[in-house]
């Protein structure tokens, strides 16, 4: 019987409930009540943050800070951190959680206080912005902003969150989010563990998502919903996988027949104004949305507008030219592809530059095999390829950095290519290999770490039963067979940087957990990434080990989840359950 408990729940003694956790944190018992009339305050200033502007159905919800400067710009921290008090109140207060609710028969849940009891309430927030948002600090290269914050909230009832950054403020407001519970009688907002000491700051300054985004359509309400939950999990980047193979959904308006025969559907594409909405949702939320146009692999779609640009169209056997089906990858010795990338560049960057120091360039998964159907090159050689694969990476290169931006290429580029980068370029790893992020630094360049052994929350490459012969492949070629998925303990349990020296951290800019969608479209994907993007959101905050250096225990780390997953549940998204409820009820 014992047995079989402590396999299927993971055991804990009660501690607070913050995710991901915070690196310094005391609290007491002293319960506090919060009212809607709570005073808020900020101090910050008048920042210029964005040029552009784009409008969608404008909030009506009360404004609950107080005004300390007036500004006319739509884009300014003041603004930033104005809707955010106005998101967290409104979470605070209408979607709270009953933990006696939650645990009915869980005595260490049952800690409300008595119903109707006299009420200390908190009668302040102070919110204290100590350095001054500049550019870098809304479109971020990694490590260019601090994202720090100290919470308190003493027993007389004062709530101070300070930061350097507005962004750092924005990762205190979603830690207060998480201290509150609401009373399962009375109708009361409370904390009860005042008085409150927080001390917190990012171990990786790059943390993201990456979600493809074309091998299935997702809507713009979807998108957004996704970066509302990666916020509350303190996520700052947002990777969008913007074209495949199988589909492309952006309108680019100097080349419309792009979207017009590559998107699955007429309408079923992104406009520079949803992307904008998109981006600057993610911007105003501490989220810097990076895009990336995979090249040249996984670009047959391109060749539904213009075939004169794709080698190896739709070639059979597919698994001898492309990863997946449909083949077909961009010309690697042509001058009309130069024509058609300087044309689609110059069209997406300028869009791009006011939400983000990067774009992604992709160089996944190029298949050698296609070339030899390619008549502008005709070889399969990486003596003959090599140089070919520099000059359009370098080419590709050149234009990012002319328009401001820094570029990113998966690890094939380097790891499998030995191709020469410059020193700005982010290198991102997906576990090609076991020494993947390794190889990166110890080549010298910066890296972002990924696996697709931990931080797939697609299928990966678990096996999959070929129903043709009854046997196992370690591959799908097609999106209806789910091998199991990993789940959040295998994700939480990723630790790309052991044993890295003080040096090879240095050039460790943080890491992305990936959705590919072959499996997975708006219906699913809620339930897909959380709560096991959560369990890579506390590796990438708070780090594998705890501040003694021992690897963070599930055992720790499972109740706290299980209460995040129901604040995200409160919240509207459909996260996926823990561990069953009997788990968190038996403490001995
Ligand atoms: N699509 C693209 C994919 C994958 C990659 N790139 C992928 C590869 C292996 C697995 C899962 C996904 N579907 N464009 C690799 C980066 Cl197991």
């Amino acid at each position: 019987m014992w047995l079989s408990i402590v396999w299927f729940c993971a055991f804990f003694s009660f501690t607070q409930a913050l995710w991901p956790v915070p690196v310094e944190f005391t609290s007491g018992n002293t319960v506090l009540w919060i009212a809607p009339n709570v005073k808020v305050t900020y101090n910050g200033g008048n920042v210029r943050w964005s040029p552009q502007t784009y409008d969608k159905n404008g909030q009506t919800e009360n404004v609950w800070i107080e005004q300390l400067t007036t500004n006319t710009s739509a884009y300014t921290s003041h603004s930033i951190i104005e809707a955010a008090v106005t998101r967290t109140l409104k979470t605070v207060f209408t979607q709270n959680l009953v933990p006696w609710k939650l645990h009915p028969r869980n005595e260490l849940y049952k800690f409300e206080p008595a119903a109707n009891s006299t009420k200390t309430y908190i009668s302040s927030l102070t919110i204290t912005q100590t350095g001054t948002d500049t550019v870098d600090t809304f479109k971020p290269l990694a490590g260019a902003v601090d994202e720090s914050y100290n919470l308190t909230i003493t027993e007389d009832g004062k709530a101070v969150i300070s930061g350097v950054s507005s962004t750092g403020i924005l990762h205190g407001l979603q830690t207060f989010s998480q201290l509150f519970y609401q009373h399962s009688t009375d109708a009361g907002i409370y904390i009860n563990m005042a008085p409150v000491a927080i001390s917190d700051a990012p171990k990786f300054s790059h943390r993201g998502l990456n979600i493809d985004i074309s091998r299935n359509w997702y809507p713009v309400s979807s998108i957004t919903k996704t970066i509302d939950a990666l916020s509350w999990n303190k996520f700052n980047r947002l990777h969008l996988h913007m074209t495949d193979a199988q589909s492309w959904p952006m309108d680019v308006p100097a080349l419309p027949e792009l979207s017009k025969k590559g998107a699955y559907q007429v309408g079923l594409s992104y406009s520079p104004a949803d992307i904008a909405y998109i981006q600057s949702y993610a911007q105003s939320r501490g989220i810097e949305v990076i895009i990336e146009i995979d090249m040249p692999g996984h670009t047959s779609v391109i060749g539904l507008a213009y075939p004169e640009l794709i080698a190896a169209q739709d070639a059979q056997p597919w698994d001898t030219y492309c990863a997946e089906p449909p083949c077909g990858q961009l010309k690697l010795n042509s001058s009309a592809v130069d024509t058609f990338l300087e044309t689609l560049f110059d069209d997406i960057l300028p869009r791009v530059y006011p939400y983000s120091a990067y774009f992604h360039t992709g160089g996944d998964e190029v298949n050698v095999q296609d070339y030899l159907l390619d008549e502008t090159v005709q070889s399969n050689l990486t003596s003959v390829l090599k140089p070919l694969l520099q000059k359009f990476l370098d080419r590709n290169h050149d234009q990012i950095r002319s328009k401001g931006l820094t570029p990113i290429v998966w690890e094939e580029m380097l790891n499998t290519w030995n191709l020469t980068l410059g020193d700005d370029v982010l290198v991102q790893t997906w576990g090609v290999t076991p020494t993947s992020v390794h190889d990166v630094v110890a080549a010298g360049h910066k890296v972002l770490f990924g696996d697709s052994s931990f931080w797939y929350l697609d299928c990966g490459k678990g096996q999959w039963l070929d129903f043709t012969n009854e046997s196992f492949q370690t591959y799908y070629p097609f999106a209806d067979y789910c091998s199991p998925t990993k789940n959040w303990r295998l994700v939480y349990s990723y630790d790309p940087t052991a044993n890295m020296t003080a040096e090879e951290l240095a050039l460790v800019a943080g890491g992305e957990v990936h959705l590919w969608s072959e499996q997975t479209d708006p219906v699913s994907v809620e339930y897909m990434l959380w709560p096991r993007a959560s369990a890579a959101g506390e590796i990438l905050w708070s780090g594998r080990q705890d501040a003694s250096g021992q690897n963070r225990s599930q055992l720790d780390a499972s109740p706290r989840l299980a209460e995040l997953r129901e604040r995200m549940v409160n919240r509207g998204v459909a996260a996926g359950p823990v561990q069953m409820v009997f788990c968190t009820q038996h403490n001995a």
